[in-house]
């Protein structure tokens, strides 16, 4: 533990010549830039302990390059149905490769997983890339870990644990800094300390008798000292519906005044189901406690609650195998030059019924139906910087946006025209129907008409007898979309990851074969290329 006390040299001793440092890599793969964030973190923390540590984003390394590495640490975090982010693809369809060169037993690894464990494939890439790893002959050197969206306590626990192992021999301390008087810190608002935005406004952008319920909500940042850029995401920090708050006290029979401890200390159980306990999916551990085998029909706490065998356990057993309840992530759909200490977001309500019970997302309906009677919610700024409207404001911008995917292309319309930005503007969008789902339609229409939008397509799958989706009018359009992209343009894809974004890639590479005079393998190369230049970026979910 001490080890690094050991090569520090007694006061007054002449200075000792210093230990070589280990080199490190650390290798991030990440979607939104938590993964990117955290690697940053590692890096720090190891150069503190003696490594020399370099940051490797995953669409820049080779499985050749790695070879060469003593020290690996892998942050990588699953998007959609399990997959690689954008940028660990390549890296990891080369490491699972039938023919893929084997690594040395040299290479020294530790990978940490981000996922979210209400997916199925919790954590797939980071299992992916373990198993890689040491199939290939590397030396794992600490089991990986699996971090659930509450992820910080697991990271720095495995970072900790990471660099003791790997700096097993005795690796030299960089002596801290002498500690200066630390003026009393006031938190900046974030991550840790949530700002409690005001709620101005918030309205259905779908008209009456729409399937849909998207909200448009506006937050005021006034004050607040955040800041964000076209592209970044909103982190939102919800309450739980009390309706389902009360049956899930009647269950307990519970009245709500009970005390119960929680993360951030002792609370009534009211205000702690209400505010800080995760009543969706339970995790393993509350089945294992309430005696209840898992089952897909088990969606929430108040399902595993009723299906438990009677009298249930002490109170406090039960609320210690509750989840902490964690903010969301929403694009942002408003550009900060365009809307002076606000942000906006584009927020579709997940609701549906099982079992005789309407469910909804906790977010999404806390913010639609309780957002303007709570006047506020805490929110941060997740910075997406691999998501931004093009560095040179002359590129055209391609921007394929079905749904709630509208949302990040608004605030990067809304950016480009407060800049004057001349580059081409063309939007795909999609959604049921035109009459009742067109999200923004005076907004675009506004844009058409101003000459910002040079062109917009839509997709309105269900208003004929065949469907109709974003891709289809992109493959329509072939012959102009190679053209825009030939001359240097920006193609970007936001929305459902599972089926939209694949079919919508798909699109994309025809149309380049096609429209290119391309084989199939050098579209998929121009097409690494447009992901390696920044050229095609994806905000998919
Ligand atoms: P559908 O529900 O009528 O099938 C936004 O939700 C829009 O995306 C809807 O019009 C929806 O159509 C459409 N959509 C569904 N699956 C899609 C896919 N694989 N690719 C593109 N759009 C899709």
């Amino acid at each position: 533990f001490f080890a690094g006390m050991f090569s520090r040299a007694p006061a007054g001793a002449p200075a000792p010549v210093a230990a070589p440092l280990h080199p490190l890599t650390i290798l991030w793969g990440s979607q939104t830039g938590t993964a990117e964030s955290l690697a940053k973190q590692a890096a720090k923390a190891a150069s503190q302990r003696g490594f020399a540590p370099t940051i490797v984003d995953m669409a820049a390394a080779s499985p050749a390059e790695l070879a060469t590495a003593e020290n690996v640490l892998v942050i990588t975090s699953t998007y959609g149905d399990g997959e690689p982010p954008d940028n660990a693809k390549d890296l990891w369809d080369a490491l699972r490769a039938a023919d893929a060169a084997a690594l040395p037993a040299a290479l020294r690894f530790s990978i940490c997983a981000l996922g979210d464990t209400n997916y199925e494939l919790f954590c797939q890439c980071g299992k992916d890339f373990d198993e890689a790893f040491a199939k290939l002959g590397a030396t794992r050197v600490l089991d990986r870990v699996d971090c659930d969206v509450d992820y910080d306590d697991a990271f720095a626990k495995w970072l900790d644990d990471s660099l003791n192992a790997l700096g097993a021999g005795g690796v030299a301390a960089t002596p801290t800094a002498p500690s200066t008087e630390a003026p009393p810190e006031t938190l900046a608002y974030g991550k840790k300390n949530p700002f409690p935005a005001p709620i101005l406004a918030v309205h259905n952008l779908n008209a009456e008798g729409s399937a849909k319920e998207v909200n448009h909500v506006e937050f005021s940042l006034e004050g607040s000292g955040l800041n964000y850029e076209a592209g970044d995401a909103l982190a939102v920090v919800p309450t739980n519906d009390p309706e389902l708050v009360g049956s899930v006290l009647a269950l307990l029979g519970c009245d709500g005044e009970e005390a119960v401890a929680t993360p951030v200390g002792e609370l009534p159980l009211r205000s702690a189901l209400t505010a800080n306990f995760d009543l969706g999916k339970p995790a393993p551990k509350l089945l294992a406690t309430l005696k209840v085998e898992p089952a897909a029909t088990l969606l929430d706490v108040l399902d595993v609650l009723e299906a438990a065998p009677k009298p249930l356990p002490a109170l406090t057993e039960i609320i210690a195998n509750l989840k902490k309840l964690q903010p969301r992530l929403y694009s942002i759909s408003s550009s900060p030059k365009a809307h002076e200490n606000q942000v906006h977001l584009t927020v579709g309500a997940v609701r549906y019924e099982v079992g005789g019970r309407a469910r909804k997302g906790v977010c999404s309906t806390f913010l639609g139906e309780r957002g303007l009677t709570a006047g506020t919610a805490g929110v941060f700024v997740h910075a997406n910087k691999a998501f931004r409207p093009p560095a040179d404001p002359s590129l055209p911008m391609i921007m394929v946006g079905p749904g709630t995917g509208i949302a990040p292309f608004r605030a990067f319309l809304e950016e480009r025209e407060a800049t004057a930005a001349p580059g081409k503007n063309w939007l795909f969008f999609g959604d049921q129907h035109a009459a009742t789902d067109y999200l923004y339609e005076d907004q675009i229409g506004a844009w058409q008409k101003s000459g910002l939008l040079n062109r917009v397509d839509t997709a309105f799958s269900r208003d004929q007898e065949k469907k109709v989706y974003v891709q289809d009018r992109m493959r329509e359009a072939g012959a102009e979309l190679w053209s825009w992209l030939s001359v240097g343009g920006h193609f970007y894809v936001c929305g459902d990851a599972k089926r939209m974004a694949k079919d919508v890639d798909t699109a994309l590479h025809d149309i380049v074969i096609e429209h290119g005079g391309k084989t199939a393998d050098e579209a998929a190369d121009f097409i690494k290329a447009l992901k390696a230049d920044k050229r095609y970026a994806r905000d998919v979910y």
